[in-house]
């Protein structure tokens, strides 16, 4: 069994996690801008101790971190473009030129050495500005907002930008209100109403921009995406299997209305039970009908439920702390359990639903690197240890195709060191590429190439044959 001829191979970033520049060129505020602890408490102003304000400096260094994508053999590459540099504060008549400038030689780039580009139109970036007037997603207002962001981007990079994702991750507004959806309310004041309201709001914008695109050109294939939550069972008991499936269709929610066009049949007694009551109208339920061309999801690690909270031992990972441990899982420094087989078993339960065509959108293994000489004048990263964990991954993505499954493509996670989402730290480091940044903001913003580069180089001239 062999990968498609035309798989994507490549990587991933997000335009707050690498970009920096936070005050350039015309860009507004972000919600990210006032988050300096990541998924911490926020602040009221930009800070200085928010390592994203100056990121690794791609908006400077973009060429030379592109030239070393190419080198890499890149077929992908995934980036965000971040909303506040086209609209500083969401709500502008016309786009920031100077911001889709940027975007246009980000595009230049990609084009001269053959790689095709992914957009992510909102990876948790939303201008502060609409968080703090409309309350973010709560709003039915952003829909429109949203969808005007999406058609500039749309018509300027119409035939340059054939892969679209509407919203990174967009399940994660149930855990990150703030982040990912740029809701002020604090989460602990929010009802379960209040949530699936902002993310019905999110769905239906996910679906006119879907449409959207189509229009515009229908050469314009676009995804929708989650946060790939694979939870097993903690024990056989029944109980625990129906905790499982619940969680399962906290998830299969958000996939079912993208990629089926209507809310799934146990919808109605979930929001019952939780006294869910949402405003829907009869627009909203058309304009669900126009349905994901892909499923994008990120996949790093798998956790175990249970409905019985005395059993187990709790999940370490900042992401899932309310799952369990899995005693057969190893872990990373922060806790996020490792499980390969998990992402075979991830894509085929997702083929089995939905039959479209599936992109692994992020992966990768959080690590502490150690810079040492390469002896050759330079310096490198021996990380044998994220070599191992992405030849896991990749072997079962393959044994994925080989059970039949179609999987577009693959991008690793932060193909460049970048600011962590969850921490706001440098020191979790994913990237195939080095970046000499420290966690107090000092550094020479040098790259180097660590062992894992040229391990990928060979893996995408291979096509996946060698691991
Ligand atoms: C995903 C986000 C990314 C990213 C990644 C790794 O949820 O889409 O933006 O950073 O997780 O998370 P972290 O950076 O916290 O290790």
């Amino acid at each position: 069994m062999h990968f498609p001829e035309n798989f994507l191979w490549g990587g991933a970033t997000a335009a707050n996690q690498c970009e920096g520049a936070w005050q350039e060129d015309g860009k507004g505020v972000s919600v990210q801008d006032v988050l300096p602890h990541g998924f911490g408490e926020r602040t009221a102003v930009p800070t200085e101790d928010n390592l994203k304000l100056k990121g690794i400096d791609h908006y400077h260094r973009y060429k030379e971190d592109i030239a070393l994508f190419a080198e890499m053999g890149f077929r992908v590459y995934r980036f965000s473009v971040a909303w506040s540099r086209i609209y500083p504060t969401g709500e502008e008549d016309k786009p920031n030129e100077a911001g889709l400038l940027f975007y246009d030689r980000i595009l230049d780039e990609c084009e001269k050495y053959g790689i095709e580009p992914l957009v992510t139109i909102s990876h948790y970036e939303t201008p502060l500005a609409l968080a703090e007037k409309y309350n973010g997603w709560m709003s039915r207002e952003m829909i429109n907002i949203y969808l005007k962001y999406c058609r500039t981007l749309f018509e300027r990079y119409k035939s340059r930008v054939r892969y679209w994702i509407t919203f990174n991750e967009i399940n994660s507004i149930l855990r990150q209100p703030f982040m990912s959806g740029g809701i002020c309310t604090p989460k602990n004041e929010l009802s379960d109403s209040d949530l699936y309201q902002a993310v019905h709001h999110e769905l239906v914008a996910s679906a006119e921009a879907t449409a959207l695109a189509h229009e515009i050109d229908p050469e314009n294939k676009v995804g929708c995406m989650v946060v790939g939550i694979t939870v097993y069972p903690l024990t056989p008991d029944p109980d625990d299997i129906l905790k499982v499936m619940d969680i399962d269709n906290d998830l299969y929610l958000f996939l079912d209305v993208q990629a089926r066009g209507e809310y799934p049949y146990f919808a109605a007694r979930r929001f019952a039970e939780k006294n869910i009551r949402l405003d829907i109208t009869e627009d909203d339920l058309q304009a669900l009908k126009h349905t994901a061309d892909f499923i994008a999801f990120s996949y790093y690690s798998s956790n175990c439920a249970t409905a019985d909270p005395s059993r187990g031992e709790p999940s370490r990972s900042n992401m899932t702390p309310e799952l369990r441990k899995n005693p057969y899982s190893e872990v990373t420094e922060w806790g996020w359990q490792i499980d390969p087989k998990g992402l075979r078993y991830t894509l085929n339960r997702l083929y089995a639903r939905y039959r479209l065509p599936l992109f692994v959108a992020e992966n990768g293994l959080g690590a502490r690197d150690r810079l040492v000489p390469d002896g050759k004048g330079s310096f490198t990263v021996n990380d044998d240890y994220r070599i191992a964990y992405m030849k896991e991954h990749i072997l079962q993505m393959k044994e994925a195709i080989a059970d039949g499954v179609e999987v577009m493509g693959y991008t690793a996670w932060g193909c460049i060191d970048l600011i962590s989402c969850s921490t706001a730290e440098i020191d979790k480091r994913y990237g195939f590429i080095y970046v000499d940044l420290n966690s107090d903001g000092t550094g020479t913003l040098t790259r180097y190439k660590k062992k894992s580069f040229d391990w990928y180089r060979k893996v995408i001239a291979s096509n996946g044959e060698e691991l």
